[in-house]
């Protein structure tokens, strides 16, 4: 993109062209199969990263392995295609070595639940500043529709013929009671309402976690279903963690919206006071460090 077309900075006098959505598609159309939930989700992004004038050069989005995590090459920005489930180190590890950057990871409930799920854990207590993504089909779309971590008990598919034994995971649940300081839930059927949670979720400081409703129409099409189950979340304090926890946790009409956001410091802010002390440090003899620890 020319400079004039991507916002940022204009020189005395000069006005700066605003961005639309439209100039953050890439070259590569998506792949998906016709009506699947994940272009709700695309277009939002492309939306957000318009309303947040983003630059495509400071602009990182780091994905898994799924039909959901294609996404990076269909947005004209850096995209990390990366391995199954590891997304959140990759994304940990471009924020911290590179901490001007806006860095978004993105990708399905298999990816990120599943064989992913220890880094989901962490990467929340850690509280990197990065927003996540999470799309959720509540079945593995792209090995053609096994059932997932989100799949509901009973959930019959070529790989569970007598229905899923386990019951489900919750994802902001979860990412509540893993230390996520920004937390809500979306629909890929509402992208507007969608688009203005992903704001949010990339403007916080902290680990921002998106679990977005995506249904696959090729193997689970749950469009209807979560057209009429989803419900606004009733207003509350968003820093009161027990609350946050119960309202993301209804099944009965699932709630839609910010469960939970609270300020902390970030795993970079911390990094960056690290690294500033060994700058200092640097500035000693070796002779006065063998002294200090003699
Ligand atoms: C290490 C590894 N294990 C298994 C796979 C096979 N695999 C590819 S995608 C996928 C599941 C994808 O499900 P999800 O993350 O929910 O994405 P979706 O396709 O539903 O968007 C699996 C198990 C793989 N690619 N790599
Ligand atoms: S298989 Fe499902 S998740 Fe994958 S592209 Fe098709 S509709 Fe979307
Ligand atoms: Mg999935």
């Amino acid at each position: 993109m020319g400079d004039e077309a991507v916002g940022g900075k204009a020189a005395a006098g000069m006005t700066r062209a605003v961005v639309s959505p439209m100039a953050y598609r890439s070259e590569h159309k998506p792949t998906w199969c016709p009506g699947c939930g994940d272009f709700g989700v695309l277009n939002a992004i492309y939306r957000t990263m318009a309303d947040l004038q983003a630059r495509p050069e400071n602009f990182v989005i780091v994905s898994g392995i799924g039909c959901s995590s294609r996404l990076p090459e269909f947005v004209n920005a850096y995209g990390f295609h990366s391995v199954h489930g590891r997304l959140l180190p990759i994304a940990t590890g471009i924020k911290l070595a590179r901490p001007e950057l806006e860095v978004l990871a993105v990708g399905g409930d298999g990816d990120g639940l599943a064989i992913g799920g220890n880094h989901f854990m962490h990467a929340a207590r850690r509280n990197v500043d990065i927003a996540y993504v999470m799309m959720d089909n509540a079945v593995y779309g792209m090995t053609k529709g096994q059932p997932s971590p989100t799949s509901e008990m009973g959930m019959v598919t070529k790989a569970s013929p007598y229905g899923v034994l386990e019951r489900p995971i919750n994802p902001a649940a979860l990412a509540i009671a893993f230390g996520a300081t920004f937390v809500a839930r979306g629909y890929s059927g509402k992208p507007k309402d969608l688009e203005a949670l992903m704001v949010s979720a990339i403007s916080h400081k902290g680990f921002a976690f998106v679990h977005v409703v995506s249904p696959c129409v090729t193997f689970l099409d749950a469009f209807d279903y979560w057209q009429a189950n989803t419900i606004e979340v009733e207003a509350h304090d968003p820093e009161d963690r027990s609350e946050a926890f119960r309202l993301s946790s209804i099944t009965e009409k699932t709630r839609l919206g910010v469960f939970y956001q609270r300020e902390e410091e970030t795993l970079d802010e911390k990094y960056k006071g690290l690294r500033d002390r060994a700058l200092i440090a640097g500035r000693l003899k070796v002779e006065d460090f063998i002294r200090e620890y003699q």
